[in-house]
């Protein structure tokens, strides 16, 4: 079906979660729902919020904005708007944001009668997120522990944290979340480059299909995952890298306080080892 029919077929009232039919329509091409309403307002808010924050302070170099989180010593309390406060609101208004936009796609599936895989997959992008700023404060105590929001200033704060843990590199779960996002990347440029080289040949050639997808990996490395397959294991290695991320950054502090590096020491601490047994 041409996408202009096809969207004419679909637009139809139905599968809102909140609000009814108040909300269930489109501006031009985006639907709204009342979800859409919510995106747009804590969306905006926030938005607003940093510029007034950087009006503040004096500087709109966008490489400079720093909306910095309370002083450790506010703990779990609120904090004056310009200590921190500001950088709390914005945090409630990102996560209404993000969250918003999670349960505004879930409408479209509905809508659409589609799976819910598109709402999940970014859900897991939240959850990292939420585990930086929210989960992983909580746990130690002080909602100055999330990162600040600024281009240069987040990095500082990306860099502190690794050095307070001596090496994060040593760390077994970024290990694995490092993994996973490298792994994407070769999954994504396999597919990439799989799908142009068969879909799209120069002028005059012939496309081809996923038979010739099929064959060139059979050929190459005994195993086609198929058309399918490389979806599943993109999505699963996309949502690992995520996941394991979010792992990493938790165990830091709330679980483990030494130096990574320290943490390896099990091995060496094993009964399996003639001086772990007096010998
Ligand atoms: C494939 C296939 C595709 C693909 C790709 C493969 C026809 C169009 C890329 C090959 C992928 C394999 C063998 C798995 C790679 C696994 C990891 C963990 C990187 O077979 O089917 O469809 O795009």
């Amino acid at each position: 079906m041409a996408l202009l029919s096809f969207e004419r077929k679909y637009r139809v009232r139905g599968g809102t979660l909140i609000g009814g039919d108040l909300f269930d329509f489109w501006v031009g091409p985006f639907y709204v729902g009342f979800f859409g309403v919510t995106t747009a307002f804590f969306a905006l808010l926030g938005t607003i919020l940093i510029f007034w924050g950087a009006s503040q302070q004096g500087t709109f170099n966008p490489w400079l904005i720093n909306i910095a989180p309370p002083d450790l010593s506010y703990g779990l309390g609120m904090a004056p708007l310009m200590e921190g406060g500001l950088w709390q609101i914005i945090t409630i208004c990102a996560i209404g944001a993000f969250v918003s936009w999670a349960l505004r796609e879930v409408e479209i599936c509905r809508k659409l009668g589609m799976g819910y895989h598109v709402p999940f997959a970014f859900s897991v992008a939240i959850f990292a997120y939420v585990t930086l700023v929210v989960f992983r404060p909580l746990l130690m105590g002080a909602w100055g522990h999330g990162f600040p929001y600024g281009i240069w200033s987040h990095l500082d704060w990306v860099s502190n944290t690794g050095y307070a843990y001596l090496h994060f590199h040593y760390n077994p779960a970024h290990m694995i979340a490092v993994t996973f996002f490298f792994t994407t990347t070769l999954a994504l440029a396999l597919h990439g480059a799989l799908v142009l080289s068969a879909a799209n040949p120069p002028k005059g050639e012939e496309v081809k299909g996923p038979d010739n997808e099929d064959t060139f990996f059979r050929d190459f490395i005994g195993y086609s995952i198929g058309t399918l397959g490389i979806h599943r294991v993109g999505l699963l290695l996309a949502l690992n890298a995520g996941f394991w991320s979010a792992v990493c950054i938790i165990i830091s502090g709330p679980v483990w306080t030494k130096g990574w590096p320290e943490w390896w020491n099990w091995w060496l601490e094993m009964p399996i080892w003639p001086s772990q047994v007096g010998l």
